[in-house]
Parts: structure tokens; sequence; C-alpha cells
């Protein structure tokens, strides 16, 4: 509530801040690739009932449709107009979705690819998602439509068009990515066609955007779109509600574009969050899960109200974009639910879950050569529907970490714990580490190579406690551990390294009724 009232009175950018989730949810999972039919279902299906607060959504906008290689996933990074046809359906489809998931509380946000259509060498014809004609070579995308004078190619200095210098602002703002058609921002007609993309979604119900290749386009250009959105849709939101905005920059340090730049124009992506969280689980270059004490600003990240925080991206869990080698992603399940555990438990940062899918891996001279594979799909290309086995899980390569016991289990505990402070800190120096959440939540983590075996301060009121990670509370009993805290709120931990989930999380909600033990 008080954010609600700030944000009135500071006006319209510090409202950007804002993603508007309903019923004190507090995450969003990117459901990368899915077709809008499927979200539509998982919305009503899963993702309300489990708390989750809104969805990532692949670019929907007209993008071009690559053939060599086959449909890769990138293609929709490479718009061809504004209509509204992709792989993931039809303009019906995403209207239809929007609506069913808004109508649970559900929040949706695009991703929105304005820095540039597709690259230089995408050819000519109307090989595009909704078959509309363009022509790269020319810079001709008559159905938004844009001509060569819309691109930015008098300004780029190098002589190549391309970024050739991190180190070099402008050529990071105003030359192409890897070829990719540079539009010329700071033109007005650019800016119109942008907000009317962004404003018809806004207008579908859209809670707000991840701006794609943020680093890519100038703080004034991109805050003058953003000044002209229009308020979200009152039939789902307040009134005088503000698209929130989060910004992709990858800033891990040492160039001279930081992401404290675009503070002022709504979030920002926290990349070192997850490269260095993979670093601390993997235990690479001494890292040990106890520095974690001061975790957040404390290790030189943004302030935890500008960060959207996550283990790993779309790009980063297959070697694309940045943050290393020391990402975790579902390919090492264990380690991935541990770090998952840990930051849907911490305080810092808004936290995106990644929903992914499988493809086969082959690595050569250390680089995946199929990085680009795209989502399950059917020999004409289409994208393959989500099929749920009766275990729950998903089928057809469909990964869905975020149905994952022990990372949907986290994400009802950080809507539990919401706005409760970090306490109760417990580390043996090492690897084993343990903290709370206020009077609300506490976990146990043992990443050591050996047993932990603890009496700890949770902060909990007394009694018998649900262990979420090892299974669930059910009809008033635990399919799971179960734990005993005190009067005092203490509580015996006993974590084996070589358990399937070496760590333990509790909280208010997974607390079993008096009655059920004494009746
Ligand atoms: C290639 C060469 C070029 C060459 C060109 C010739 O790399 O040097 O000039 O061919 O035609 C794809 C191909 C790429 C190809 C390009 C243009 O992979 O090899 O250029 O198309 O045809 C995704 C993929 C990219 C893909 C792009 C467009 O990751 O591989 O490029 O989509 O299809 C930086 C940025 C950051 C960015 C990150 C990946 O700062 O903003 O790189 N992240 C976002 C998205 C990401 C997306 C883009 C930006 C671009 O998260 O998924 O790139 O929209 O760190
Ligand atoms: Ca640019």
């Amino acid at each position: 509530m008080k954010l609600v009232v700030l944000a009135g009175l500071f006006g319209l950018t510090f409202g950007q801040n804002d993603p508007h989730m309903k019923h004190e949810r507090t995450s969003i999972v990117h459901l990368f690739e899915w077709r809008w039919e499927d979200i539509a279902t998982e919305c009503e299906r899963y993702l309300a009932p489990k708390g989750f607060g809104g969805v990532q959504i692949s670019p929907p906008s007209e993008s071009i449709v690559v053939t060599n290689p086959w449909q890769p996933w990138w293609q929709r990074y490479q718009p061809i107009s504004y209509n509204l046809c992709s792989r993931s359906g039809t303009e019906e489809e995403l209207k239809d979705m929007i609506t069913r998931c808004n109508n649970v509380g559900v929040n949706i946000y695009v991703d929105a690819v304005i820095n540039h259509m597709c690259g230089a060498g995408g050819g000519e014809g109307n090989h595009s998602s909704c078959g509309t004609y363009f022509n790269a070579h020319k810079k001709d995308f008559p159905s938004v439509p844009f001509s060569s004078w819309d691109f930015n190619d008098g300004k780029c200095k190098t002589a190549s068009g391309e970024i050739e210098n991190y180190n070099d602002i402008f050529q990071v703002r105003d030359c192409r990515l890897v070829s990719l058609l540079d539009l010329a921002m700071e033109k007005d007609y650019v800016r119109v066609k942008i907000v009317e993309y962004m404003n018809k979604l806004i207008d579908m119900g859209v809670a707000g955007f991840r701006v794609d290749a943020s680093k890519h386009m100038w703080p004034g250009d991109l805050s003058t779109i953003f000044d002209r959105l229009n308020n979200l849709s009152t039939r789902w939101f307040p009134t005088g509600s503000k698209p929130f905005i989060y910004q992709e920059v990858i800033d891990l340090g040492g160039e001279p574009i930081q992401a404290k730049e675009y503070f002022d124009l709504g979030r920002v992506t926290e990349f070192k969050y997850s490269s260095k969280l993979g670093a601390v689980v993997r235990k690479w270059k001494n890292e040990k899960l106890c520095y974690l004490k001061n975790w957040g600003e404390g290790w030189a990240f943004m302030p935890s109200d500008k960060a959207v925080v996550f283990v790993d991206n779309h790009d980063n869990q297959r070697g694309h974009g940045a943050g290393g080698a020391s990402v975790l992603t579902f390919w090492d399940a264990r380690l991935y639910k541990m770090a998952m555990g840990l930051m849907l438990a911490h305080p810092y940062g808004l936290t995106r879950v990644m929903s992914s899918y499988q493809w086969d891996r082959r690595f050569e001279n250390g680089k995946d050569q199929n990085d680009w594979i795209g989502p399950p799909s059917h020999g004409n290309g289409s994208t393959k529907a989500v099929p749920i086995n009766p275990d729950t899980t998903c089928g057809e390569g469909w990964v869905c970490e975020h149905r994952w016991r022990q990372i949907r289990n986290m994400v009802a505990f950080r809507n539990v714990v919401h706005g409760q402070p970090l306490s109760n800190w417990w580390d043996n120096s090492k690897n084993q580490i343990a903290f709370g959440r206020g009077s609300r939540g506490f976990t146990v983590i043992n990443n050591d190579d050996w047993n932990l075996s603890e009496t700890l301060n949770t902060g909990l009121p007394g009694g018998t406690y649900c262990d979420v990670i090892s299974g669930d509370k059910l009809s008033g009993g635990c399919t799971g551990k179960q734990l005993e805290v005190d009067k005092d709120g203490r509580a015996y931990f006993f974590i084996s390294n070589k358990d399937e989930d070496p760590f333990i999380a509790v909280h208010t909600d997974s607390k079993l009724s008096k009655s059920s033990c004494t009746l």
C-alpha cells in the first residue's frame, strides 16, 4: 500500500518500478516460447492457484522466419512489423490469453523488441510470421511502415556499421547489434510507431514490459517513449497505474554503460546476481555460501528496489549474452534448485523464474553448436502444445521448472514472507547457512560435503511445520520432512549432504494446525 501512495506522490517514473502484482504475489515466471493458448490455461490451472504474480511472454510482434538454421528461437528477436501474429499464436489468441490471465489475477509482461528490426542480411520477401512483405537490404518494412531514413546508419561511425567496441557508448547505442537494423529512436516518427505498439498491448491489458536490448538505446529516447505510454487498463488495474518497465541492461562491471543510467526509467535486470550466485553455489574460485551474509547491495549489486533477479535467463542458459559458465540451469538440477531456493527465500530484488524447454546440446570447443534450437515443434515449425503428465510435470521436452515442487513451493514461501526482513542468520563459516524472514519463514541449506546437525533459532512461533522442499503440507499432515519448533523458536535440523535436495524451508502457511496433532 505504502508503495502505491508514494508512487502517486512522486509521479510517473517511480510508478514504472511497480509490477502491480495482485494478491500479494511476488514472482514473475518466464514461459519462454510458450503458445498463448497454453499460457492462458496455465494461468488458470496452475499459476494463479500456486501464487505466481505474472508471466513474461516471448515477443508477440511479427518476426522474421529463419529457415537456416531451422526456425531458431532467436528469430523472434528480429521484428518485421508490430503486427501481433507470432509463433506463439494469433492476435485473437494473445488477447484471449491476456484476458484470461488477468481474470485470475496473473499479470502479463511483454518482451518488447524495439531497438531494431531484423538482421541486415535478412533478405527480401514474406518469410515473416504474419506473412508480411519486407526488404532488409533496402530497410523497407511497409507494414509499420519503416523505411531507410528511420534507421541509424548515418549516425553509426564504425566502418562495418556494427558495434565493434563496447567501450564506446556511441557505438553501443547507434550501431548494429549483431547486424540487426538499428532504429533511429531520436526521430519522433519512430517513437510514435513504438509507442503505438506498446499502447496497443497496454489497452489489451498487459501490465508492463521487459525492454529488450535497453543498453543499446539512449536513456533519453526511452524516457520520451515511456512517458507517452497509456495507463494500465482500468478493467483490471487501479486508475492511474503506470506500466511496469524492466530493462535488459547487461552490466557485469567494466563497461562505460552502467545499469544506473536506467534507474529513473524503471527496473533493470541484475546480471551480476545470476553469475555470482552460480559461482557461489558451484563453490568456484573459493566462493562459499557463508559469504551470502551480505548478499545484495553488499555485493555491489544495484539497489534492491531497482533489481529484477534470476538464476538464469533464456540467453545465458545457452551461452548467449553474458554471465559466463558459472550460470546454473535446469541441466544442473540439484544445484539449480538450491540456487532457486536461495533466491526466492532472500529479500533482495524482484524475482523471475525461468521456464525452459530441452534441446540436444552438442558441445564443440566449449560451445554448444545447438544453442539456436527452437521450442518443441512439429515438422512444419509450429510450436507444440505443453502437455501435462499425471504427476503434474510437463511432457514433450518442456522442462517447466516452475512446476518443480521445490521451486513452486519457494514461490509460495516468498509470498508468505513478503515484507519481512532477513533475520536469524547462521553459518558454519563454510557452506552451511540458515536464515529467516522475520517470524514468517526459515530456510537451512547444506552445500558442504558432510552432514549438517544444528539447533538453530528460527524466529518462528512454536509448533510443527512441514518442510516444503522434501514435500508438501497435505490434508493436515506433511508428505515430506516434518520440523518441531519449540516455544522459544528453536528447532533441531539434520540435513545429509547426500539428500536429493540438501535444504529445508518452512513458513507460517506450512505449519500444521494444533488440532490435527491433539485430536
Ligand atoms: C550474425 C553475426 C553478425 C553478422 C550477421 C550477418 O553475429 O556479426 O553481421 O550474422 O548476417 C542472431 C544470430 C547472429 C546473427 C544475427 C543477425 O545468432 O549470429 O548475426 O541473428 O542475423 C538473440 C540472440 C542472438 C540473435 C538475435 C537476433 O541471442 O544470437 O542473433 O536474437 O535473432 C548483448 C546485448 C543484449 C542481448 C545479448 C544477446 O547487450 O541486449 O547480447 N540480449 C537481448 C535478448 C537476446 C536477443 C537480443 C537482445 C537481440 O535477450 O535474446 O538476441 O534482440 O549482450
Ligand atoms: Ca540502438
